[in-house]
């Protein structure tokens, strides 16, 4: 419901792009890295700066290997693909994007089962699973992989607690689960509890993250876990047809994601708190500051989102809708520091609208 072909309203200049992190531009220096990039076919394996990335990728996020994927939903997908076998039951949160978002794919590209499991806050927990799992009879599917998101999108960017996830993984391990993690924003996670990204993917099987985000590359997302399943997975991309040629040029700034764009992950989320702070003040709208672990605020209206979300475009303030009476907004590199303000003073002319 995300409202992502939303576009500045004709003849107003943009002010404050709010929609998504995805919206972030390469930065310089990734530019400079992509025109010099070192690149050859993949397909064959040949392209150097690929094959770094890869490398990279894989000490980054504390696995034996990982792959290059165009997007984060392929690389959740191929997860899916090279941990189940058709009939198979996925549990997974029941907002997650693996399931809202992404058109159904593990139904369609693994024909395996997906199990929707509630949660308040977007964070599973060991119990809340015990509840879902069935013991081995012969009514019952095979119950093969848990499905993780951190940080949690539609739950407002909230953070899975290391120990929580931990615990979780213990407890589907025992269980002869596999976990995959959907860390598209799994360095916001770790910069909010000030750890490394291995140490926050720790309990996961398989985690992908994505550079396209906040960590501002203009496409990809790197799959990571044991080399078997990611050889499994390479296979799986190429049926997907994301096979590419020389991809260096991309993953050349994918490295600057990686080598230097994870601390600066720190302002968005202080820019958000701040946002989420000048809002909370409004009438018409309730946001809870104190809910605000990352880079995302949640608005909830006390009237549809559509008319003030086009009100607020008018205004120079672009943001997604996250449900009939709910607004999103995702803070980036190209926010300025005086957003909270203007977005704050956009928001109460909306309202007034
Ligand atoms: N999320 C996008 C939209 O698809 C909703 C956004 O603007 O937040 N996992 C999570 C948790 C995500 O938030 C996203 C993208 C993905 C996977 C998919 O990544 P892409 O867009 O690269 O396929």
């Amino acid at each position: 419901m995300l409202s992502e072909k939303r576009r500045p309203v004709e003849g107003k200049p943009l002010l404050i792009d709010l929609r998504s992190d995805t919206v972030t531009k390469p930065t310089d220096e990734m530019r400079r890295a992509m025109s010099q990039a070192e690149v050859g076919d993949d397909v064959y394996g040949e392209d150097p700066t690929v094959n770094r990335l890869e490398e990279e990728a894989a000490a980054w996020l504390g696995k034996e290997a990982a792959l290059f994927v165009p997007t984060g939903t392929m690389g959740n997908q191929l997860a899916v693909m090279a941990h189940c076998l058709p009939g198979d039951e996925v549990y997974v949160e029941a907002e997650s994007h693996v399931y809202w978002y992404e058109n159904g794919g593990i139904a369609r590209l693994s024909l395996a089962q997906p199990r929707q499991i509630p949660t308040p806050n977007g964070r599973l927990t060991p119990q809340l699973l015990e509840n879902a799992l069935r013991p081995p009879n012969i009514h019952y599917t095979t119950a093969r992989l848990v499905c993780v998101e951190n940080t949690h999108n539609r739950a407002g960017g909230r953070v899975q607690p290391k120990l929580e996830f931990d615990a979780l993984s213990d407890f589907a391990h025992a269980r002869g689960l596999k976990v995959h993690l959907d860390g598209a924003r799994l360095a916001n996670a770790a910069v909010a509890q000030g750890i490394s990204l291995a140490d926050a993917a720790k309990g996961a099987d398989s985690v992908m993250c994505c550079l396209s985000k906040g960590l501002c590359a203009p496409v990809g997302s790197v799959l990571a876990g044991r080399k078997d399943f990611i050889e499994s997975a390479r296979k799986g991309r190429k049926l997907l047809g994301g096979g590419m040629r020389q991809a260096g040029v991309l993953a050349a700034a994918g490295l600057v994601s990686i080598r230097s764009m994870v601390p600066r992950l720190a302002d968005d989320h202080a820019l958000a708190k701040a946002i989420a702070e000048e809002l909370a003040q409004l009438e018409g709208l309730s946001c809870d500051a104190k809910s605000v672990e990352t880079n995302m605020i949640m608005v909830d209206l006390d009237r549809a989102a559509e008319p003030v979300i086009e009100a607020l475009g008018r205004e120079g303030v672009l943001c997604g809708s996250a449900g009939p009476r709910r607004i999103r907004l995702v803070t980036h590199r190209d926010v300025a520091a005086a957003a909270p303000k203007d977005v704050a003073h956009a928001f109460a002319a909306a309202l007034r609208a």
